[in-house]
């Protein structure tokens, strides 16, 4: 006799066929169904303390293992809990599936109990979205999002569960699993001819530089964008996203641009008559204010897998369309070795002359404790990050050397990023040292996931940068709009070291400079489970090089 199984069941099944090892969940009603199933596979339920923590969680999975993170959460405000993490995701290319729970479909546009349109709310902040009406459509489509998630340019697909599609049974001969997505392309024909182009332009370049964006990063042509540098002699400047990509130690690399990048970087671009601009998507942190006459004196070239990224902010001579790695594997077969001696040295004359610094003045200062945490991890830590000061400080002073070891929301500047999506990355990579540096501020936003990080022992290190100030923002307003500090102060703050404790995790502070070497030292060494390091700093420092916003690129500012 045929078989029959509730949408529940062919959904976990389906989960378990797309290699789904962790589901970040948080229950109601609508997804009790589900959550029962999953209790009885080989899927590890990972129960968060808000919605918002769970998509970050499974962000920083996607990032860490290029695999969708998988999020389940219940209807109305559960769902709606989403949108920030999605948004995240979706602004960073990050693979998510989110599973939301929905009313019965009868109740559907009537106002029922916790029911909301979280398709219709979240349809311009996903890559795809689905509304399942039928139990037998479940199979084919978490196939279909799975493949649209992480193919192409990766981003978040959204599939909404009303309980009765998931509650009810179908047939297994009902089942149609063939994918049925016909205007989808994630991969673009990559045109030769423009290929044979780029080569020929790039030879006659005098003074060009590469700018690698995210791109690189997620069709994994570090390798390719290496040898494309080393054999025409190109300095490489990153965006801050894709940090790592390109090793910080090579005597190419210009480190990366944009408004709080590397002074070097952005005299480097200005300088250049010759852009390849790779996966990158030209935001407006990394050209500035320059937009349409974006480095006027460059001839510029954007390669994407994503045609709608190009002309959108900047306008190129040339674009091509296709994957990173596919589109570098072509040039370099039609390329030839070039010396460009004049344009490197005057690219590491710039890096001499803007490199960065700090004052060591026995303060207890943000770039003082990366630095030293830089050297006892030996560069090797991912680094996974909030959104504020710090962040900026630790892609000044981690200066990587790898692919993945920078996780750090980029595009949409979310704060309460850092901690949950550290737990993520940790699952993902069992075996790093994961670090995640977070301000005081952001912290706040999402310090209830201290107990999901206790909880499941993992041995991040969190390091609260404690200012007493919303940082980032108190020197926009002193430097840029010229007021008087407001709603920034965070007076109130709680003792960071009882907190932690009261959770069950491990706790430390800083508050003297010549306390950090051996406390850092004690919390790498720490491996029983999550250690959170509280650094009490000195909290007028200001964060450079900067370009105020409506600035161009070379008008950043050096000091106070
Ligand atoms: C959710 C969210 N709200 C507001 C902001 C605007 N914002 C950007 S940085 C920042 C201050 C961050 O302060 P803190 O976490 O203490 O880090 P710090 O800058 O002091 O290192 C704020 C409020 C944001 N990026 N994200």
């Amino acid at each position: 006799m045929e078989k029959n199984l509730s949408g529940a069941a062919l959904l976990v099944q389906s989960l378990l066929k797309e290699g789904v090892e962790y589901v970040f969940a948080y229950p109601g009603g609508p997804v009790l169904p589900i959550l029962k199933v999953l209790s009885d596979s080989s899927i590890e339920t990972v129960l968060v303390r808000h919605e918002q923590g769970a998509v970050h969680m499974a962000d920083g999975y996607g990032r860490s293992s290029k695999k969708p993170g998988v999020v389940l959460v219940t209807s109305g405000p559960g769902a709606t809990n989403t949108v920030t993490g999605i948004v995240t995701a979706m602004m960073d290319s990050v693979p998510l599936v989110v599973l939301t729970g929905q009313q019965i479909m009868p109740f559907l546009g009537k106002d029922a109990f916790q029911e909301t349109d979280i398709f219709g709310i979240t349809a311009p902040i996903v890559k795809h979205s689905y509304l399942i009406t039928k139990t037998q459509d479940i199979p084919r489509i978490i196939q279909e999002a799975f493949y649209i998630a992480q193919s192409g340019r990766p981003g978040p697909v959204l599939i909404d569960l009303p309980k009765d599609v998931v509650l009810r049974s179908c047939a297994l001969n009902a089942i149609r699993r063939k994918m049925d997505i016909p205007a989808y392309n994630p991969l673009p024909k990559i045109d030769d001819t423009l290929i044979s182009k780029l080569a020929v332009m790039l030879s006659e370049s005098k003074r060009p530089v590469l700018i690698v964006g995210n791109g690189v990063q997620i069709s994994g042509a570090d390798q390719e964008v290496l040898h494309l540098a080393q054999l025409l002699q190109i300095p490489v400047i990153s965006s801050m996203l894709a940090l790592g990509v390109f090793p910080q130690s090579h005597p190419l690399s210009m480190g990366f641009m944009g408004m709080y990048g590397h002074a070097y970087a952005n005299y480097a671009a200005l300088e250049s008559d010759f852009i390849v601009a790779i996966g990158c998507s030209f935001n407006d942190r990394l050209v500035m204010n320059s937009k349409q006459s974006f480095c006027p004196n460059a001839t510029k070239v954007h390669i994407d897998i994503d045609p709608y990224e190009f002309n959108k902010v900047v306008d190129c001579d040339l674009t091509i369309a296709g994957d990173a790695k596919a589109v570098l594997q072509k040039l370099l077969v039609l390329i030839e070795k070039q010396d460009r001696k004049a344009w490197v040295s005057k690219a590491a004359t710039l890096k001499q002359k803007f490199s960065l610094s700090y004052e060591d003045d026995q303060q207890v200062r943000m770039p003082y404790v990366i630095d030293i945490l830089y050297k006892q991890t030996k560069g090797e830590a991912i680094m996974v990050t909030d959104v504020g000061m710090h962040q900026i400080w630790a892609a000044q002073y981690y200066a990587l050397e790898y692919p993945g070891r920078w996780v750090s929301s980029c595009g949409a500047g979310t704060m309460g990023y850092g901690l949950p999506a550290a737990i993520g990355v940790q699952l993902a990579s069992k075996e790093a040292l994961v670090v995640a540096i977070v301000g005081d501020g952001g912290f706040q936003m999402m310090e209830c996931e201290l107990a999901t990080l206790a909880l499941n022992k993992l041995p991040i290190k969190i390091i609260v940068m404690d200012n007493a100030h919303l940082g980032m923002v108190l020197q926009l307003q002193e430097l840029v709009h010229l007021e008087a500090p407001e709603a920034v102060n965070l007076t109130g703050n709680p003792d960071f070291v009882q907190l932690a404790t009261s959770y069950g995790v491990k706790a430390y502070t800083i508050d003297k400079a010549d306390m950090a070497v051996a406390i850092i030292k004690r919390a790498l060494a720490y491996n029983e489970g999550p250690c959170l390091i509280h650094v009490k700093l000195d909290e007028k420092e200001n964060v450079y090089p900067i370009i105020k916003p409506g600035g161009g690129l070379e008008e950043m500012i050096f000091h106070d």
